[in-house]
């Protein structure tokens, strides 16, 4: 019957890991004024809606931990299609993480909540954006969103015959 997911279509859909770095925990804890008044599980909950929406499934994690973090994204060498990462401040000083997402061979969206270039000068810099495949930041929760859209898009084109 047409427009009735079943739990079968479902699990046909490609799945992506959204990680996210030391801190975000704290969402909507602490600092409002920078990183927006939602708690990661609200963050959580508003991505797995806007990857149904463009037929994706989620895996979203948070750590603290830096090991734990590359751990992540080795697995998801097989078990993921595409990758959204917020390193946090790990972005800024991780090469271990640069290494880890350099190995994947699939699109890779790097987002920060804040927009990272109007602050600091030791935020400027990202390890991860020379090997990620699109980075977005400053549009506060909605940038995952648009991480998901485009990562959608990424797989979509990566599926037609000249893609
Ligand atoms: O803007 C972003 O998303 C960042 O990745 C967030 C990191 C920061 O170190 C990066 O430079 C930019 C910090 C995440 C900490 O999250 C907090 C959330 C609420 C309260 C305090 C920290």
């Amino acid at each position: 019957m047409i427009n009735s997911a079943n739990a079968a279509d479902v699990a046909e859909q490609p799945l992506i890991f959204i990680l996210n770095g030391p801190n975000l925990n704290m969402l909507g804890k602490r600092e409002p004024g920078i990183y927006g008044s939602g708690s990661l599980a609200e963050l959580e909950a508003a991505c797995s809606k806007a990857a149904q929406a463009v037929g994706l499934r989620t895996d979203f994690r948070q750590s603290n931990h830096e090991g734990t973090l590359v751990d992540w994204i080795q697995e998801a060498r097989d078990a993921a299609a595409g990758l959204v990462i917020n390193a946090a401040a790990l972005t800024h000083t991780s090469v271990a993480l640069h290494d880890a997402v350099r190995l994947l061979d699939m699109p890779v969206i790097e987002v920060h909540l804040s927009n990272i270039y109007r602050r600091e000068a030791f935020r400027h810099h990202s390890h991860i954006s020379a090997v990620a495949s699109a980075v977005i930041c400053g549009f506060g929760a909605q940038g995952y969103n648009m991480a998901i859209g485009g990562l959608a898009q990424m797989l979509a084109q990566a599926g037609q015959p000249n893609g």
